[in-house]
């Protein structure tokens, strides 16, 4: 099965659910009269595109109607996966191939964290990176062994500690066994948090300016035998030029939820981009382009699937295209 093949069943569900409703808007009237416009409206809405996207996309469509003189509500509809691609915010780079890269992989409570660790440490290894994991998830013991189970899987190295250590603490250890080693594609998984909890959201904060100041050590090479760092002490200025990166991992079942989360990560950790799970079992993919568009990240990978080859580069136009297949 082709790669485009294989994004276009995971996406199954969602495209089903929207096609339904545009094929009941071109049955109505091929006209493009206002309830037509009102109805793609809706659609879009329902659809999880969120507000400002949906706008938009209405705004664009109804310029193109008028500027290239479009006949009928096929031809609009015929442009739409162009103009929805559009409205995803575009990744500068892929982030997973910097030449040295430490993302912490941060959400709610079994949003896919662990299991899109394992696929992307497959990937990198696969693509000749030194990879090194890291468990400050150390809320669950069998959130350690998880990441064991898929570091194996994937033939590369796991730091952990034991259930209960300072999650930022692991995260410095990672960073000091990544210069021994010399890895460099260094993923961390974090433990589950609710984003309205603001205990744990400062606990992450603290994980995400240990990390950054251990990388500027090991960048520097002013390491000193201090473990016990501060938050305080980061200098915000300095840290921003080093490949120390904040992935959010959303559970795209979860759909208009999943944007409020969205939100409030972003807030507290101003966010790399997004990595969007279980794309395959629901309807709600829309919610991918709300996020992308209102928090101006990037769609780093797609979900659609549990195993291990069920992580997809995420393209905006293939994407779009997969969404769109009405009769
Ligand atoms: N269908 C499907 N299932 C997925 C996908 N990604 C993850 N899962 C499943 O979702 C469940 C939770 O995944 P985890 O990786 O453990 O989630 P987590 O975010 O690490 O969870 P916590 O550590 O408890 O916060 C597991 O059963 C995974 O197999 C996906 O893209 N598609
Ligand atoms: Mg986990």
């Amino acid at each position: 099965m082709s790669w485009l093949d294989k994004l276009s069943e995971g996406l199954t569900r969602t495209r089903e659910r929207f096609n339904e409703q545009l094929n009941v808007i071109l049955d109505r009237t091929p006209a493009l009269d206002d309830d037509f416009w009102d109805d793609l409206e809706e659609t879009l809405i329902t659809s999880d595109f969120g507000a400002p996207a949906t706008l938009q996309i209405i705004d664009q469509l109804q310029d193109s109607a008028r500027r290239l003189a479009l006949p009928d509500a096929r031809a609009v509809l015929n442009r739409m996966a162009q103009t929805i691609a559009g409205m995803f915010t575009q990744a500068e780079n892929d982030l997973f191939a910097l030449p040295q890269v430490c993302v912490l992989f941060v959400g709610i409570n079994g949003s896919g964290k662990t299991t899109t660790v394992g696929k992307l440490a497959k990937e990198a290894s696969d693509n000749g990176r030194r990879v090194l994991l890291g468990s400050a998830d150390t809320f669950r013991a069998a959130a350690i062994e998880q990441l064991d189970i898929w570091a194996k899987r994937a033939n590369v190295e796991v730091v952990k500690r034991e259930r209960g250590a300072d999650p930022a603490s692991v995260s410095y250890e990672v960073i000091e066994r990544a210069e021994a080693s010399n890895a460099n594609c260094i993923l961390i998984d974090t433990a589950g948090r609710l984003h309205t909890s603001d205990d744990l959201m400062r606990e992450l904060e603290k994980v995400v300016a240990v990390t950054r100041k251990r990388a500027i050590q090991w960048q520097t090479g002013t390491k000193t035998n201090n473990e016990t760092l501060e938050v305080n002490e980061i200098d915000a200025q300095t840290s921003n030029d080093l490949a120390v990166k904040t992935v959010l991992v959303i559970d795209a079942t979860t759909g208009q939820n999943g944007l409020q989360q969205a939100r409030e990560f972003n807030s507290r950790l101003d966010l790399d981009g997004v990595i969007i799970t279980k794309l395959d079992g629901t309807a709600k993919g829309g919610i991918a382009v709300a996020i992308s568009h209102e928090l101006k990240i990037p769609v780093l990978r797609i979900g659609v699937g549990e195993k291990i080859d069920d992580l997809r580069p995420f393209n905006a136009l293939d994407f779009s295209t997969a969404l769109i297949e009405f009769s």
